[in-house]
């Protein structure tokens, strides 16, 4: 039985690219839910992920770094990022103390003083930066005047994320459990499994391919056993030279990539997945709308 003292509400994180939004919203919701990778850029869509406890749920919404778009995917990203502002009881600006605050942030900043959600700052890698770093961002983010609360915390080890996780709950409002308490995000299996795919690419793959890859599900079919999904997919580049990067010599590298999607998907189905995975040329994808509209980014 829900109570009528139930609170909920939706919270937005945005920040800068790579500050840690999609590793906070992952521990919270005590689930991978969102992919991480070292790399920029990693969430390109709105992401939800559901964390419920006895008294109330918080409905985050992890979305893509904010950053000058360099084609119609990037367009998209920021689009998707400021729009997750709508109709949230809170914003959670991210900032990076290991990289201090930056131009891009205040940025960030402006435009979420003209949100009318209330905002809580997070100051996040407090595990590798210097108390100096800390302290400067601190101050850099007090100067703002527009936070309810500024918490340093670590994505990564925890630290401080349950005091945060506090500050969250007090904007929370009286209201329904809006999803049942094992449903964690909204995503369709088929693009859970092709963010696997692209979180080991991302993390395997050299600096350069990585932003110009996609990743498609082609099919996905359950055997009549239940106990074994067949599955194609397509992983695309953009130039000639990146598909051999991917496929790697011999095929070791789109093995790895495969075997380590293999295992997550498994985890997340709960039957063994048979993976065919390949890799395709798509000249300038990013600002095809034809191809955006078919990887989920329309
Ligand atoms: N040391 C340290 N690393 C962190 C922390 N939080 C996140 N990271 C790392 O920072 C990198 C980026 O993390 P993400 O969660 O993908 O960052 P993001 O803000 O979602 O990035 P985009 O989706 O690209 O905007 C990953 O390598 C994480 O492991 C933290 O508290 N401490
Ligand atoms: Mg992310």
């Amino acid at each position: 039985m829900i109570s009528s003292s139930y609170r909920s509400g939706f919270v937005s994180i945005i920040g800068s690219p790579n500050a840690g939004k999609s590793t906070l919203m992952n521990r919270i919701v005590g689930q991978k839910v969102s992919i991480v990778s070292p790399k920029a850029q990693t969430t390109r869509n709105r992401i939800m992920g559901v964390a419920t406890r006895p008294d109330y749920q918080i409905v985050f919404l992890d979305t893509p770094g904010v950053a000058a778009p360099k084609n119609r995917l990037g367009e998209y990203m920021l689009k998707v990022a400021y729009e997750s502002l709508n109709e949230v009881e809170c914003a959670l600006f991210m900032a990076d103390a290991a990289n201090g605050i930056r131009e891009r942030d205040e940025a960030i900043i402006a435009k979420l003083r003209d949100a009318k959600a209330p905002i809580i700052a997070a100051i996040n890698k407090c595990d590798i930066a210097g108390a100096d770093a800390i302290s400067a961002a601190r101050q850099r983010l007090e100067k703002e005047n527009c936070f309810r609360q500024i918490i340093e915390i670590s994505a990564e080890s925890g630290n401080g994320v349950d005091a945060l996780e506090a500050a969250i709950a007090a904007y929370l409002v009286p209201g329904p459990m809006y999803f049942p308490e094992d449903m964690v995000t909204d995503m369709p299996e088929r693009i859970v499994c092709a963010e696997i795919i692209r979180e080991k690419a991302l993390n395997l793959l050299k600096d350069e391919v990585p932003h110009g890859i996609g990743v498609g599900i082609d099919k996905m079919a359950l055997r009549p056993s239940g106990e074994l999904y067949d599955m194609w997919a397509t992983i695309y580049c953009e130039r000639e030279g990146h598909k051999g990067i991917i496929i790697g010599k011999k095929g070791a590298m789109l093995k790895q990539i495969g075997s380590e999607a293999r295992k997550d998907m498994e985890w997340m189905l709960g039957a063994r997945v048979n993976l065919q995975l390949w890799v395709k040329v798509r000249d300038d994808w990013r600002n095809s709308p034809g191809a955006l509209k078919e990887l989920g980014y329309e």
